[in-house]
């Protein structure tokens, strides 16, 4: 069996306005889709994204050039194959819009392997279990004060999430900060579990005082309060508070996850699939972080990752992000704050062809 075709599309779609205080003029966010077929008239789809919509462009060339690689391959051998996308993307360490590539043609290839072969991604990587823990994420912004949070804080309740992220980071002073983690815990009650990302806001001893500060309020983890790569700085954070902190989405590839991992610098590892270069590389960190004694959380892309957080014994939870699910005719299936999987081949899904016209 072989590669034959592929076709890419640019999708825009709306994103709540104000969600990013860094880019609060961005309402939107694009989507570079990905269909491969083969000459036994199979599909795959993934899909690229999450970059500047500035990049955009670039993003949907560099798919082209690199799934124009793939024509003619044995789509079964994902490994070979992401091999040889990284070559020829440079070499050296993965980053930038190549490996977003790479992950899109690594996506669609594994959802081609899963409609091959009959049967779901969650069970293709692993098969731990058909079901996964959620949290809602891309509702809490950093702009909203005490009175928003706790308004849409309540409606995720009522919508059936038991778990929520919200984020931090923006306010001059640690009152404010800890007012807003207050009244979100108010409104949402004791058994909600609670996120918190800082996005890489504070510096160590601020991360370290605001998270003795919260430790009453009960948070499930802490994340990204430091820069990504202050290894040591994390560890200092980690190794001062209760409190779990999470972070690794900033993470290029699979290489920096030994160090972070030697470094001790998180109790929970957050992997995100277009930086690490796919599913294929998405899956080692997992199991790295198992060898570490420590649990994996995805990072956006709800849609891919849910089957490899079930896929593994140590995978905790699924950021349940909505800016990729238009993307698809299904919405996920969720129970008792759960993903539900099912058995319908690869990922499950398939585009909203409305996406696909252009
Ligand atoms: C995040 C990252 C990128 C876009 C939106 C939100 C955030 C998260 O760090 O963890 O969801
Ligand atoms: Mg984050």
């Amino acid at each position: 069996m072989r590669i034959e075709s592929f076709a890419t599309h640019v999708v825009t779609l709306p994103r709540e306005v104000g969600a990013l205080a860094e880019a609060p003029e961005q309402v939107s966010t694009d989507f570079v889709t990905l269909r491969f077929r083969t000459d036994e008239g199979a599909e795959g789809i993934g899909y690229a994204g999450f970059a500047a919509p500035v990049m955009t462009k670039a993003l949907k060339a560099a798919v082209d050039a690199l799934a124009e690689q793939v024509i003619g391959d044995d789509p079964l051998r994902l490994e070979a194959i992401n091999q040889k996308l990284l070559e020829i993307g440079g070499r050296g360490a993965p980053a930038g819009l190549v490996t977003r590539a790479v992950s899109a043609i690594d996506v669609a290839l594994w959802d081609l392997k899963g409609k091959i072969l009959g049967e779901p991604l969650w069970k293709l990587l692993g098969g731990y279990r058909d079901r996964v823990p959620a949290y809602a994420s891309g509702h809490l912004w950093r702009t909203y004060d005490a009175d928003a949070l706790a308004q849409k804080g309540a409606e995720l309740v009522e919508q059936g999430f038991l778990a929520m992220k919200f984020r931090m980071g923006a306010e001059a002073n640690n009152s404010t900060e800890s007012e807003r983690m207050s009244a979100l815990r108010d409104a949402v009650g004791d058994d909600i579990d609670l996120m918190v990302d800082i996005n890489q806001g504070w510096d160590v001893n601020r991360s370290i005082a605001m998270g003795r500060e919260m430790e009453d309020c009960g948070l499930y983890w802490l994340e990204d309060p430091t820069n990504y790569e202050d290894f040591d700085g994390l560890a200092r954070i980690a190794d001062a508070l209760d409190t779990p902190i999470a972070a690794g989405e900033y993470l290029w590839g699979v290489a920096p996850f030994r160090s972070f991992l030697q470094h001790r610098s998180v109790d929970i590892v957050m992997v995100d699939i277009m930086r690490v270069g796919g599913l294929t590389q998405w899956m080692k960190v997992a199991h790295m972080a198992e060898a570490w004694n420590l649990p994996i959380v995805s990072h956006l892309a709800p849609d891919i990752l849910a089957h490899a957080v079930a896929a593994v014994p140590n995978g905790l939870m699924v950021e349940h992000m909505p800016w990729s699910l238009p993307l698809f005719q299904e919405d996920l299936v969720m129970e008792n704050g759960e993903i539900v999987l099912g058995d319908r081949p690869g990922l499950g899904l398939e585009f909203d062809e409305r996406w696909l016209t252009s």
